[in-house]
Formats: C-alpha cells, structure tokens, sequence
C-alpha cells in the first residue's frame, strides 16, 4: 500500500527512489558490455519512468532527458508520479544511465542516478556545457575559484594542503579541449586521472578524498546532480555554464530558474536548501559500488543514498 504523504518526507520517500534506481540499474544488466549505448541508455528510461509513475508524488523533471520534441521521456517538465492532490511536489533530476559508453563498453563507472529535493530548489540547468571545479570537504568554500588561473588554484591548495603540487590528485575528463589544463598541470608536476566519462562519479570520488580536485568541463546537469552529493559528504564546487550559440543561451533564459545565467553557480546555488536525495545505483562497478549481478533469481544492487543528514552504501537483494 502507498503511504500517504502531505509534506515533503525524505524517510517515506527515500524507499521508493531506491527501488527507481535499482530497477533501473537492474534494467540495464543486460546491456553490459554489448557496444550499444542507445538501447542501454533507453531501457534505463523506460524503467525509471514504469517506477517514478507509481509513486505517491506530484513529481516533475527538471533535468532529464532533454526537451519534449527531441526525448518521448523523463523529458524537462514531464510530470510524473500520481499526481494526486494530496502527494508532495517535488522536483526530480535524473541521469538514468551516466556513462552510457561506459556500460557499453562493460567498464566501471556507470550509474543509474536521480536527486528530489522540494519544488524549486533545484537549478534547472539545461544540458550544455559547465565549466567545473570541485573540492573535497577538507577545503573552505573560499580558497579556490574557478576564474583563478590552474597555477594559482594548484598554489592555494598547496599552500593550505602542506603538500607539493606533486602530492596532488586532480581528476579530468579525457577531451581534447582540456589539453590545455592538463599541459598546465603536467608543468606543476600535478599526478592527472583521465577519466573517459562520468563527472558525477568524479565529483564523489573527489568528496571521499580519492582525489583533490576534479577540474574541466563536463555537462551542466551532471554538475547539478554532483552538487547535492557534495552538500552531503563535504566538499564544494563552482560551476559556469557554457553556451555555444545564441540559440542555447535564448533557451536557457527560457528554462531556468535563475536570473542571471552567466553567473558562476555555488554548490548551494544548484541545489538551494537542504532537503534533497541523491540516489545512485551501480551498473558497472562506481564509487566503492559493485556492479549489479544476478544469482540464482536474485538481483543484487549496490545502492548510494546521501541526504543532508545521511550517508548510506545499500547493498539490496532483489527477487524478480
Ligand atoms: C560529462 C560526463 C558524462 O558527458 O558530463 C560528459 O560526465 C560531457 O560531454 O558522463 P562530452 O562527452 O561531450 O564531453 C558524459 O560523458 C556523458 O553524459
């Protein structure tokens, strides 16, 4: 039986998004390793949307698939859950396969991802580029920026580390438009992983201390979805978003909640207040998480929930 809920409850809720990324996770197994990142990404999808439409809550995408005409789902705006009058708004960001090339490719890193948090308190970042740095919690909000040179941001940190820039770890995705940040960070003698995706596995990794920095430009929804792990495990980021045409910015002045678009966005300007999820099931192994398995009938899922008060690793055996 659904319970019923008037207000925004994260312990009542939480069980619900849990199964969302599970199933979805589950849904994916199949696509593992077999060179197609379109079906693998579309059954992620289709099992996202099955699960978030039973739940009890008047939920709407604000980072999902991308706009109406071009995804028939989770697309910005969709409406999902039961939309009954009495159910919690909220508002849902999903990734329902981040790293599809990853799961592809049957390599680590691919997640099946969601955040809800209450209506509005969510920057409804469109899916263009952001311009990131993210830091783990041992960093006061203050001490690096993203408009600092690398130079001076490898210096800060250092200087407030007590390391040498050799001691340090900085995570970039691997795109020839980064050759100039790793070129840069190759003169400091800074030791550089290349990731091939996957920007919000980075961001955690960053907060669990594997790394020191995570630095470079990724998608602006990913950075959104980092953010609220970052309020939960520690650390911060900053984040500008990147328009390639006139066209792009017209529409995210259309879609976004903000008033200014070219401002650089705080950890706490991408997710505002501190009601939110973050749930995170592996589909390949991500984050300390093994990759999602079947035996003999049952599924085994490993699940990251981090709220503003908890950090959970769930390991959930499901019989199908
Ligand atoms: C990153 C990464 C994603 O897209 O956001 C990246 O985290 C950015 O786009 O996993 P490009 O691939 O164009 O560089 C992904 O790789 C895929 O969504």
């Amino acid at each position: 039986m659904l319970q019923k809920m008037t207000n925004f409850d994260l312990n009542i809720l939480q069980n619900y998004f849990i199964n969302v990324t599970q199933q979805a996770a589950i849904a994916c197994h199949q696509w593992i390793g077999r060179g197609d990142q379109k079906n693998a990404d579309q059954a992620a999808v289709q099992s996202m949307r099955n699960s978030l439409n039973k739940m009890p809550i008047n939920g709407k995408i604000v980072i999902g698939e991308g706009e109406r005409d071009k995804a028939p789902m989770l697309f910005i705006g969709e409406k999902v859950g039961l939309q009954r009058k009495s159910d919690p708004e909220v508002d849902i960001a999903v990734d329902p396969l981040e790293g599809t090339n990853l799961c592809a490719k049957g390599a680590p890193g691919a997640i099946c991802v969601l955040i809800v948090a209450p209506k509005n308190t969510l920057l409804a970042a469109p899916d263009v580029y952001m311009q990131k740095i993210v830091w783990g919690p041992q960093i006061p909000n203050n001490l690096l920026n993203l408009e600092n040179s690398i130079a001076e941001n490898i210096q800060k940190l250092t200087q407030f580390l007590q390391k040498k820039p050799s001691e340090l770890k900085v995570i970039i995705l691997d795109r020839p438009r980064h050759q100039n940040i790793i070129a840069e960070l190759r003169k400091l003698y800074v030791k550089i992983i290349l990731i091939d995706d996957g920007d919000i596995e980075a961001s955690v990794r960053v907060a669990l201390g594997y790394a020191d920095l995570y630095l470079g430009t990724g998608g602006a929804p990913e950075g959104v979805i980092a953010a609220s792990a970052l309020k939960s495990l520690g650390g911060g980021m900053q984040g500008k978003l990147l328009f390639k045409d006139a066209q792009q910015r017209e529409y995210a002045s259309k879609i976004m909640n903000t008033e200014n678009i070219d401002q650089i966005f705080f950890t706490n300007d991408l997710v505002k207040n501190n009601d939110f999820l973050f749930v995170a099931s592996a589909v390949t192994n991500a984050i300390n998480m093994s990759e999602v398995f079947e035996n003999k009938g049952f599924w085994q899922v490993e699940t990251l929930l981090l709220s503003h008060k908890k950090q959970e690793n769930i390991i959930s055996k499901i019989i199908q």
